[in-house]
């Protein structure tokens, strides 16, 4: 071979290369396929073409994301609105020695106690002119754990509920002698979904004693029973077991029986926080008010096995007690 013809074939060689090297846009026909140099160069472009592709999926999971939390923020903002529109906040004030009925109009619907307070905030509220000064002087008197509580008791899960201050007074205490005081209130009405807590009765249905605005049925006469069966036997007349939501009930109960009793009282779902057992119209609720024996004390959860809540001693006080045990019992149901 002519040396000069040998120098171009080189020369051509080399200007291949290069150029692939500079642009990297030369197909594989243009080298030998099972070259290292074009081995390289494909996994190169292989690589290149990957990272764009994770690129864009990228991006694309990130509008999807974006495009969720914009459809999840306009579901929240659906849900929020008609509830804010059903359930208008409404705040009263009820001054000392009056009295005032929260009331419902919406057919379906039932009170829910939002917050509560008895006692005085400022000197204006329910101030009555030429009065004495000293009347509204406090104005750090409050009592909101109690009358939160109280309130409650008395008007949840009600069409129309009676707040009276005297009787008021009477269940929650005073929070500050000698001052003007008010039950400040804020209350929602609440559509409720079961029908039948509707057409609650207005009077006791036969075997129940009406009190205040409780019917009590007393299961004496009845054998003593488990827990359990005294609450089916509740559930089955359309009541609850005994709830003991305020000193005057508490007071009431005393009066009427001298014997162990059960109570809904229970922490069968777990936890150490006892709740009223539901039934009827009645939606457990959490023990407020209590009235625990100080003997152990109590509740003591004595070898484990203390789920329920009884009215056990001289002093007619609350103690845990084994629900498979058997007592008396008393419904309940809150017209
Ligand atoms: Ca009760
Ligand atoms: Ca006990």
């Amino acid at each position: 071979m002519h040396p000069f013809s040998m120098a171009r074939g080189n020369c051509v060689n080399v200007a291949l290369i290069t150029l692939w090297l500079i642009s990297g846009v030369i197909h594989c026909q243009t080298c030998n396929p099972e070259s290292t140099l074009c081995k390289k160069r494909d996994i190169l472009k292989l690589e290149d073409r990957i990272s764009g592709e994770l690129e864009s999926l990228r991006s694309d999971v990130k509008h999807d994301i974006s495009q969720l939390i914009d459809e999840l923020e306009k579901i929240n903002t659906i849900g929020d609105k008609p509830s804010v529109s059903a359930e208008k906040v409404n705040k009263d004030i009820i001054c000392d020695r009056q009295s005032k009925t929260l009331k419902c109009s919406e057919k379906k619907s039932t009170i829910t106690i939002l917050n509560g307070d008895y006692g005085r905030k400022d000197t204006q509220t329910c101030a009555k002119p030429g009065a004495n000064p000293s009347y509204y002087a406090d104005t750090s008197c409050s009592s909101k754990k109690k009358t939160l509580m109280y309130l409650k008791s008395m008007c949840d899960g009600k069409q129309a509920c009676f707040v009276d201050i005297v009787t008021f007074n009477r269940n929650v205490g005073d929070p500050c002698p000698n001052i003007d005081k008010y039950v400040d209130v804020q209350w929602i009405c609440k559509v409720v979904a079961n029908e039948e807590c509707f057409s609650k009765p207005m009077e006791c249905p036969n075997g129940f004693e009406r009190h205040y605005d409780s019917c009590y049925h007393y299961a004496h006469g009845d054998k003593k029973v488990s827990w359990f069966e005294a609450n089916d036997n509740c559930k089955g007349m359309k009541s609850h077991l005994l709830a003991i939501e305020s000193p005057a009930e508490m007071e009431f109960i005393k009066s009427k029986h001298r014997i162990a009793l059960w109570t809904g009282g229970n922490i069968l779902s777990g936890g150490r926080k006892f709740k009223w057992a539901e039934g009827g119209c009645y939606k457990a609720r959490e023990v407020g008010y209590s009235n625990w024996s100080p003997n152990g004390p109590q509740p003591d959860n004595h070898l484990g096995k203390e789920s329920c809540l009884m009215i056990w001693d001289q002093h007619f006080r609350w103690a845990d007690f084994d629900c498979n045990n058997k007592l008396s019992y008393v419904c309940e149901i809150n017209l």
